[in-house]
Protein backbone atom coordinates (compact mmCIF):
# COMPACT_ATOMS: atom_id res chain seq x y z
CA UNK A 1 0.00 0.00 0.00
CA UNK A 2 0.92 3.68 -0.85
CA UNK A 3 1.37 5.63 2.34
CA UNK A 4 1.06 9.55 2.02
CA UNK A 5 2.59 11.81 5.35
CA UNK A 6 4.57 14.45 5.82
CA UNK A 7 8.01 14.83 7.62
CA UNK A 8 8.84 18.07 8.35
CA UNK A 9 8.20 20.54 5.33
CA UNK A 10 8.42 17.65 3.21
CA UNK A 11 5.82 15.51 1.93
CA UNK A 12 6.38 11.64 1.83
CA UNK A 13 4.72 8.86 -0.82
CA UNK A 14 6.22 5.81 0.52
CA UNK A 15 5.44 2.85 -2.25
CA UNK A 16 5.26 -0.68 -1.74
CA UNK A 17 6.87 -1.61 -4.85
CA UNK A 18 9.17 0.55 -7.54
CA UNK A 19 11.40 0.40 -10.55
CA UNK A 20 13.64 3.02 -8.77
CA UNK A 21 12.66 6.19 -6.27
CA UNK A 22 14.46 8.61 -8.86
CA UNK A 23 12.65 7.47 -11.70
CA UNK A 24 9.24 7.88 -9.58
CA UNK A 25 10.35 11.61 -8.36
CA UNK A 26 11.85 12.42 -11.76
CA UNK A 27 7.99 11.25 -12.85
CA UNK A 28 6.46 13.40 -10.72
CA UNK A 29 8.79 16.23 -11.08
CA UNK A 30 6.54 17.95 -13.46
CA UNK A 31 4.07 18.79 -10.92
CA UNK A 32 5.68 18.13 -7.65
CA UNK A 33 8.15 19.83 -5.34
CA UNK A 34 9.47 19.23 -1.79
CA UNK A 35 8.53 15.42 -1.99
CA UNK A 36 10.47 12.77 -0.90
CA UNK A 37 9.92 9.36 -2.42
CA UNK A 38 10.51 5.63 -0.93
CA UNK A 39 9.76 2.29 -1.82
CA UNK A 40 10.37 -0.95 0.32
CA UNK A 41 11.20 -2.89 -2.54
CA UNK A 42 13.39 -1.18 -5.75
CA UNK A 43 13.52 -3.46 -8.61
CA UNK A 44 15.88 -1.33 -10.58
CA UNK A 45 18.16 0.84 -8.62
CA UNK A 46 20.47 2.85 -10.21
CA UNK A 47 23.72 4.27 -9.72
CA UNK A 48 25.90 6.50 -12.09
CA UNK A 49 26.78 6.02 -15.39
CA UNK A 50 24.14 3.35 -15.77
CA UNK A 51 25.61 1.40 -13.23
CA UNK A 52 23.42 -0.88 -10.78
CA UNK A 53 22.45 -0.18 -7.03
CA UNK A 54 21.79 -3.42 -5.50
CA UNK A 55 18.59 -2.82 -3.64
CA UNK A 56 17.87 -5.49 -0.86
CA UNK A 57 14.70 -5.15 1.00
CA UNK A 58 14.75 -3.48 4.24
CA UNK A 59 17.59 -1.00 2.82
CA UNK A 60 16.89 2.32 2.44
CA UNK A 61 15.69 3.74 -0.99
CA UNK A 62 15.26 7.50 -0.95
CA UNK A 63 14.59 10.35 -3.64
CA UNK A 64 14.10 14.07 -2.41
CA UNK A 65 12.27 15.99 -5.49
CA UNK A 66 13.29 19.74 -4.80
CA UNK A 67 13.63 23.18 -6.26
CA UNK A 68 17.82 23.94 -6.50
CA UNK A 69 19.76 26.58 -8.64
CA UNK A 70 21.48 24.14 -11.30
CA UNK A 71 24.56 26.12 -11.00
CA UNK A 72 24.45 24.98 -7.42
CA UNK A 73 23.87 21.00 -7.77
CA UNK A 74 27.60 20.71 -7.07
CA UNK A 75 27.00 21.97 -3.73
CA UNK A 76 24.25 20.23 -3.02
CA UNK A 77 25.96 16.27 -3.30
CA UNK A 78 28.51 17.92 -0.69
CA UNK A 79 25.92 18.87 1.60
CA UNK A 80 23.81 15.66 1.35
CA UNK A 81 26.86 13.51 1.87
CA UNK A 82 28.42 15.91 5.01
CA UNK A 83 24.32 14.86 6.32
CA UNK A 84 24.32 11.22 5.19
CA UNK A 85 27.81 10.75 7.20
CA UNK A 86 26.76 12.73 10.06
CA UNK A 87 23.49 10.35 9.71
CA UNK A 88 25.66 7.23 10.03
CA UNK A 89 28.20 8.19 13.18
CA UNK A 90 25.31 9.20 14.99
CA UNK A 91 24.08 5.63 14.72
CA UNK A 92 27.48 4.34 14.73
CA UNK A 93 29.87 6.24 17.42
CA UNK A 94 32.73 3.80 17.42
CA UNK A 95 33.23 3.22 13.65
CA UNK A 96 35.29 5.55 11.32
CA UNK A 97 32.41 7.39 9.01
CA UNK A 98 34.53 8.94 6.23
CA UNK A 99 32.88 10.45 2.69
CA UNK A 100 34.53 9.33 -0.43
CA UNK A 101 34.80 12.14 -3.39
CA UNK A 102 32.43 12.53 -4.57
CA UNK A 103 29.52 10.96 -3.54
CA UNK A 104 30.02 7.55 -0.75
CA UNK A 105 29.89 7.47 2.88
CA UNK A 106 32.21 4.47 4.14
CA UNK A 107 32.10 2.70 6.83
CA UNK A 108 35.88 1.28 8.39
CA UNK A 109 36.16 1.97 4.52
CA UNK A 110 33.43 -0.44 3.44
CA UNK A 111 30.88 1.81 1.43
CA UNK A 112 27.36 1.96 2.77
CA UNK A 113 25.88 4.43 1.05
CA UNK A 114 25.63 6.32 -2.43
CA UNK A 115 24.40 9.06 -3.54
CA UNK A 116 22.71 10.18 -7.12
CA UNK A 117 21.60 13.32 -8.31
CA UNK A 118 19.59 13.79 -11.50
CA UNK A 119 17.72 16.72 -12.99
CA UNK A 120 14.12 17.06 -13.34
CA UNK A 121 11.42 19.06 -15.26
CA UNK A 122 11.45 22.78 -14.25
CA UNK A 123 15.14 23.39 -12.83
CA UNK A 124 13.77 20.35 -10.05
CA UNK A 125 16.50 18.46 -8.54
CA UNK A 126 16.51 14.46 -7.83
CA UNK A 127 18.54 13.20 -5.29
CA UNK A 128 18.79 9.78 -4.95
CA UNK A 129 20.18 8.14 -1.56
CA UNK A 130 20.69 4.18 -1.16
CA UNK A 131 21.70 3.68 2.18
CA UNK A 132 22.17 -0.45 3.72
CA UNK A 133 21.06 -0.90 6.59
CA UNK A 134 20.14 -4.58 6.90
CA UNK A 135 22.02 -6.18 4.37
CA UNK A 136 24.91 -5.07 1.81
CA UNK A 137 26.05 -7.13 -1.33
CA UNK A 138 28.91 -9.72 -1.27
CA UNK A 139 29.53 -9.74 -5.12
CA UNK A 140 31.08 -5.77 -5.78
CA UNK A 141 34.70 -4.99 -6.15
CA UNK A 142 34.50 -2.78 -3.48
CA UNK A 143 34.46 -4.17 -0.02
CA UNK A 144 30.78 -2.98 1.16
CA UNK A 145 28.48 -3.34 4.47
CA UNK A 146 25.36 -2.63 6.05
CA UNK A 147 24.46 -0.55 9.75
CA UNK A 148 23.11 -4.13 10.81
CA UNK A 149 26.70 -5.57 9.87
CA UNK A 150 28.21 -2.98 12.08
CA UNK A 151 25.81 -3.62 14.93
CA UNK A 152 23.23 -1.18 14.57
CA UNK A 153 19.78 -2.53 14.61
CA UNK A 154 16.99 0.75 12.86
CA UNK A 155 14.80 1.04 10.26
CA UNK A 156 14.07 3.05 7.27
CA UNK A 157 12.00 5.65 9.01
CA UNK A 158 14.05 6.30 12.23
CA UNK A 159 16.98 7.25 9.53
CA UNK A 160 15.09 9.24 6.91
CA UNK A 161 13.85 11.11 10.62
CA UNK A 162 17.04 11.79 11.71
CA UNK A 163 18.75 12.57 8.24
CA UNK A 164 16.43 15.17 7.50
CA UNK A 165 17.11 16.74 10.73
CA UNK A 166 20.82 16.80 9.48
CA UNK A 167 20.09 17.77 5.73
CA UNK A 168 17.90 21.52 6.97
CA UNK A 169 21.62 21.79 9.60
CA UNK A 170 23.86 21.47 6.64
CA UNK A 171 21.55 23.72 4.52
CA UNK A 172 21.69 25.85 7.06
CA UNK A 173 25.27 26.23 7.27
CA UNK A 174 25.65 26.48 3.52
CA UNK A 175 22.90 29.46 3.04
CA UNK A 176 24.86 31.41 6.17
CA UNK A 177 28.35 30.31 5.52
CA UNK A 178 28.29 29.34 2.07
CA UNK A 179 30.60 26.97 0.14
CA UNK A 180 33.74 27.50 1.77
CA UNK A 181 32.83 26.35 4.91
CA UNK A 182 31.28 22.89 3.50
CA UNK A 183 34.54 22.43 1.76
CA UNK A 184 35.91 23.24 5.01
CA UNK A 185 34.24 20.57 6.99
CA UNK A 186 34.05 17.99 3.77
CA UNK A 187 37.57 17.97 3.90
CA UNK A 188 37.51 17.35 7.31
CA UNK A 189 35.46 14.41 6.71
CA UNK A 190 37.15 12.69 3.87
CA UNK A 191 39.16 9.61 3.43
CA UNK A 192 42.78 10.12 1.54
CA UNK A 193 43.42 13.80 2.12
CA UNK A 194 47.00 14.10 1.20
CA UNK A 195 47.43 10.58 0.22
CA UNK A 196 48.06 9.09 -2.98
CA UNK A 197 45.11 8.09 -5.04
CA UNK A 198 44.14 6.55 -8.37
CA UNK A 199 41.24 8.22 -10.29
CA UNK A 200 39.66 6.56 -13.50
CA UNK A 201 37.36 8.42 -15.98
CA UNK A 202 36.24 7.19 -19.42
CA UNK A 203 38.44 3.95 -19.39
CA UNK A 204 41.64 6.57 -18.43
CA UNK A 205 43.22 6.70 -15.14
CA UNK A 206 45.94 8.96 -13.43
CA UNK A 207 47.66 8.84 -10.20
CA UNK A 208 48.88 11.25 -7.69
CA UNK A 209 48.03 12.95 -4.43
CA UNK A 210 44.44 13.78 -3.81
CA UNK A 211 44.97 17.75 -2.36
CA UNK A 212 41.06 18.11 -1.65
CA UNK A 213 38.38 19.53 -3.05
CA UNK A 214 37.81 23.25 -4.83
CA UNK A 215 34.66 25.16 -4.39
CA UNK A 216 32.91 23.33 -7.12
CA UNK A 217 33.53 20.39 -5.27
CA UNK A 218 36.25 19.27 -7.88
CA UNK A 219 38.74 16.83 -6.85
CA UNK A 220 42.40 18.33 -7.04
CA UNK A 221 45.16 15.85 -8.08
CA UNK A 222 48.68 16.71 -7.71
CA UNK A 223 50.95 14.84 -9.85
CA UNK A 224 54.04 15.33 -8.97
CA UNK A 225 53.79 19.26 -8.67
CA UNK A 226 51.36 19.27 -12.06
CA UNK A 227 47.69 20.09 -10.58
CA UNK A 228 44.62 18.90 -12.40
CA UNK A 229 41.20 18.58 -11.79
CA UNK A 230 38.32 16.66 -11.87
CA UNK A 231 34.67 17.00 -12.52
CA UNK A 232 33.42 13.49 -12.26
CA UNK A 233 35.32 9.88 -11.78
CA UNK A 234 36.50 6.96 -9.64
CA UNK A 235 38.39 6.87 -6.86
CA UNK A 236 40.89 4.46 -5.53
CA UNK A 237 43.30 4.21 -2.26
CA UNK A 238 46.82 3.48 -3.14
CA UNK A 239 47.95 4.80 0.10
CA UNK A 240 49.85 7.26 2.19
CA UNK A 241 52.31 9.76 0.47
CA UNK A 242 55.49 8.15 -0.19
C1 LIG B 1 26.05 5.35 -6.39
O1 LIG B 1 26.50 5.18 -7.68
O2 LIG B 1 26.66 5.03 -5.40
C2 LIG B 1 24.67 5.94 -6.32
C3 LIG B 1 23.65 4.98 -5.72
C4 LIG B 1 22.29 5.62 -5.57
C5 LIG B 1 21.25 4.61 -5.20
C6 LIG B 1 19.94 5.27 -4.85
S1 LIG B 1 18.79 4.14 -4.17
C7 LIG B 1 17.54 5.33 -4.27
C8 LIG B 1 17.73 6.05 -5.59
N1 LIG B 1 17.03 5.35 -6.65
C9 LIG B 1 17.88 4.84 -7.56
O3 LIG B 1 17.57 4.18 -8.57
N2 LIG B 1 19.16 5.16 -7.22
C10 LIG B 1 19.20 5.96 -5.99
P1 LIG B 1 28.00 4.78 -8.06
O4 LIG B 1 28.94 5.73 -7.40
O5 LIG B 1 28.00 4.68 -9.54
O6 LIG B 1 28.19 3.37 -7.40
C11 LIG B 1 27.59 2.21 -7.95
C12 LIG B 1 28.52 1.06 -7.58
O7 LIG B 1 28.41 0.80 -6.17
C13 LIG B 1 28.13 -0.25 -8.27
O8 LIG B 1 28.72 -0.35 -9.55
C14 LIG B 1 28.69 -1.27 -7.29
O9 LIG B 1 30.10 -1.42 -7.46
C15 LIG B 1 28.49 -0.60 -5.93
N3 LIG B 1 27.20 -1.00 -5.30
C16 LIG B 1 26.04 -1.41 -5.89
N4 LIG B 1 25.10 -1.65 -4.98
C17 LIG B 1 25.67 -1.40 -3.77
C18 LIG B 1 25.19 -1.46 -2.44
N5 LIG B 1 23.93 -1.80 -2.13
N6 LIG B 1 26.07 -1.15 -1.45
C19 LIG B 1 27.34 -0.77 -1.72
N7 LIG B 1 27.85 -0.68 -2.96
C20 LIG B 1 27.01 -1.00 -3.98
Amino acid sequence: MTQITKINSWRWIDYQELDSTNDEALRLSQSENKLIVTSQIQTKGKGRLGRKWESFEGNLFMSMLMSWPLSENNALVFIISLALRQTIKKMLPQADVKIKWPNDVLVNDKKISGILLETGEQEKIVVGIGVNIKKHPENIIYPTTSLLKEGKITDRVDFIKMFIGYFDEVKGIYNNKGMDEIVKIWQSQAKGIGEKIKITILNKEETGVFDGIDNDGRLILNIDGNIKIYNAGDVFFIGKKN
